[in-house]
This record gives C-alpha cells, sequence and structure tokens, in this order.
C-alpha cells in the first residue's frame, strides 16, 4: 500500500514471488525513474516490522533498466532481478542499474532487413544440444534464431524477434523451410533425437492459433514424435486459455511440449496441473544461484518432486561448469542445456559430431 501510494498514475505496480515488486514506469526517462525509485525506497523503508526481537525497520533494494531496445519481458526480468541480487549483495538498501551492456543492444535490423534477410540467408537456426545426464549422450536439440548482420556480428533473437513478429506469418514458406532444413540433419537417424523449436506469445494472438501458417507447415512435414515446441511461461501467463488449448492440440498430435524459461514469470507450480506439459526448462538463473544461498536447491528440489508426479522432465538450463552440471545431476534432474554440454552452433556442425557419437557408441 505504501508503494503503491508513492506511485505517479500510468505507472503500475505488481506483486512478485519472494517478496519482490516490479514497477512498470512507461516513457520515463532514467533520470526521473531513478529518482522515483529512491523516492519508493525511502517511502518503503519508513514501514515498521514487528518482530520477535522488536520492532525494526525494513530497507528495500531496488533494481532498474529501460525496457527499450526490443529486449523480451521475460529476458528484461532476469536482468533486473541480476541488479536486485547486485544490491542485496553490496549490502542492500540501494539501487542498481542494469549494466548499459545489457541494455545498449547492437540495433535490431529493420522490416525490411529483415525481409530481405531472410531471403539471403541472414536469418538461419544454430542449434544447441540438450544432454541426458542418466547416459551422458545427446538426447536433442534446440533450434535457436541467429542473425548474422552485414559487419559480421551474429545476433540472438532478443534483438529482432519483436520485429520478426510483426512479419505476417514471419515470411510465410521461408520460415518454414529453414526449420525443416535445421531439422532434418539430425532427426533422420536411427536414434530418436528431439527438435525443439522456439514459439513466442504471438503465435497465441490470432482468432485460433491453428492458422499459425509456419507452424501449422512445421508439423505437417516433421514427425510429431521428434518435435518439441517450447512456450516461454510468460505467454502461457498473457493468455493463459489460448496457450492451453494450443497445448492441448499440440500434445494430441504427438508433439510434445516444453514450457520455457521458467522461473521468470510469476511462476507457480501449480500451474502444471491445468496446463499438462512434457518438459519444464528451469531458467539459467535457478542455476548460477546454485551454491549460494541455498535457496535456489530448496526451489529445485521442490520442482523435482512435483514434476515427477506430474511425469514432467525438468531440462536445466544454462549450464556452465561441471560442477553445475555434477549439482543438477545430483538433484535427480535427467537433461541439461547449456554451454558446458556444447554452444549453439550451426547444424552441419552439430550433425556431425552425433555422427561420430553415434559411431563410437556402436562400436
Ligand atoms: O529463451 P531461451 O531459453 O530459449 O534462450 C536460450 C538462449 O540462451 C540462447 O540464445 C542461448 O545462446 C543462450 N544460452 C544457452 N546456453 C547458455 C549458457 O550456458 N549460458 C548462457 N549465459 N546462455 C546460454
Ligand atoms: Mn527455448
Amino acid at each position: 500500500h505504501v508503494l503503491r501510494r508513492s506511485l505517479p498514475s500510468g505507472m503500475t505496480l505488481e506483486r512478485m514471488v519472494g517478496g519482490r515488486f516490479l514497477v512498470s514506469m512507461p516513457a520515463t526517462s532514467l533520470d526521473c525513474a531513478v529518482s522515483l525509485v529512491e523516492r519508493l525506497r525511502a517511502n518503503g523503508s519508513r514501514v515498521y516490522v514487528d518482530g520477535a526481537t522488536g520492532r525494526a525497520t525494513r530497507s528495500l533494494s531496488a533494481g532498474l533498466a529501460g525496457l527499450s531496445d526490443g529486449i523480451g519481458r521475460a529476458r528484461m526480468m532476469l536482468h533486473i532481478d541480476a541488479a536486485l541480487g547486485r544490491a542485496k549483495a553490496l549490502g542492500g538498501n540501494r539501487l542498481e542499474l542494469v549494466r548499459g551492456a545489457d541494455t545498449a543492444a547492437a540495433p535490431a535490423p529493420s522490416h525490411d532487413e529483415i525481409q530481405r534477410g531472410i531471403a539471403s540467408g541472414a536469418l538461419t537456426y544454430f542449434v544447441q544440444p540438450v544432454v541426458d545426464l542418466t547416459t551422458g549422450r545427446i538426447a536433442g536439440f534446440e533450434a535457436l534464431l541467429r542473425w548474422t548482420r552485414e559487419d559480421g556480428e551474429i545476433m540472438g533473437p532478443d534483438g529482432f524477434v519483436d520485429e520478426l513478429d510483426r512479419i505476417p506469418d514471419h515470411g510465410g514458406d521461408l520460415l518454414m523451410n529453414l526449420v525443416e532444413n535445421a531439422a532434418r540433419p539430425l532427426i533422420d537417424r536411427p536414434r530418436p533425437l528431439f527438435f525443439g523449436i522456439n514459439i513466442t506469445g504471438t503465435v497465441l494472438d490470432g482468432q485460433d492459433s491453428a492458422n499459425c501458417r509456419w507452424l501449422r507447415g512445421v508439423l505437417e512435414r516433421l514427425p510429431a514424435d521428434r518435435l518439441v515446441v517450447e512456450i516461454v511461461e510468460t505467454a502461457v501467463l498473457a493468455q493463459p486459455t489460448r496457450a492451453a488449448d494450443l497445448v492441448g492440440r499440440l500434445r494430441a498430435q504427438g508433439v510434445r511440449v516444453a514450457l520455457d524459461d521458467f522461473g521468470t514469470g510469476l511462476s507457480n507450480l501449480d500451474r502444471l496441473r491445468s496446463l499438462p506439459v512434457d518438459f519444464l526448462k528451469i531458467d539459467r538463473a535457478f542455476v548460477e544461484g546454485l551454491g549460494g544461498s541455498g535457496r535456489e536447491e530448496t526451489i529445485l528440489r521442490n520442482m523435482v518432486r512435483m514434476t515427477r508426479e506430474l511425469e514432467i522432465e525438468i531440462i536445466a538450463e544454462g549450464i556452465e561448469t561441471p560442477e553445475q552440471a555434477a549439482a543438477i545431476a545430483a538433484l535427480g534432474i535427467r537433461y541439461a542445456q547449456g554451454f558446458h554440454f556444447g554452444r549453439p552452433g550451426p547444424v552441419a556442425d552439430w550433425a556431425t559430431r552425433i555422427d561420430a557419437d553415434d559411431d563410437s557408441a556402436n562400436r
């Protein structure tokens, strides 16, 4: 209440898990945002808390980021949380800004550039392996869109996916072909590997998501039992009914579904009871927190227990070190993905690696 009362009109306050609040400040300059946050912190600190050891004052830490560079909300939430973590690590009761490098991404390609880029091959899929920790072998891949700029720099989808979403049906058949060409060399082999594709919330925007032509085309061309469709948790939160409908239809066709970036929205394990999925992809923020205060371990242990009951497999994302891999395996998590196991790379490179792995396993 104290915080909400301190907000100018047009700004919103949401309560998040873990005693955190998210304040949105549309069309606010950085200077104004900083002084607003400082006012919120000052007002919030005036609240007394009666505890076992007597009356205490609260201190508030804050993380602040600008949402202007085409970065999605989920990714931005991670940056804000990281800044909040830094504020607390520095003793708390302070404000930390998301570092410039996090927000000031390279300029996103324009609408026209994207349409030309799809045709010219600037837009491609890289793939990153997902490893089965019980066997140590690659179980499947996630396809990740990459944009190769004219200066040779390779950009991830955060920088251009919003613009891509504005192109009707993602450039029609072209995106469909990109997915098919990326999947073929990896799934046309005796050992079944899965192939994960990401869909954004816009797939849910149409009247009927079955009208998303590129997704429908992919489902027609590739074997359903090799496909995993990854949908971000924040998209499910925004349109729960449509998301449940799409998930139900995909699974009825034999396509597996993964809930992506789990932990970045207002995570609620209970949601999994009403939204049956096959995989839960735990966001790398949890993995980064392993070995720290112990809270991440506790949350992950609960996730493992609950997903086991619901017959959902967990994929831990962002594993960068052998220690993290060991910690994840020790928690009983079956699948893992991250730089430690392999970086996103061209399909041809990973197809060669898979051939070599299969050969050595058969020998
Ligand atoms: O939102 P989604 O989970 O699909 O995003 C995957 C992104 O995470 C990819 O762009 C990929 O490059 C990145 N990524 C994959 N593995 C790692 C990792 O181990 N560490 C970090 N920091 N990023 C990773
Ligand atoms: Mn994903």
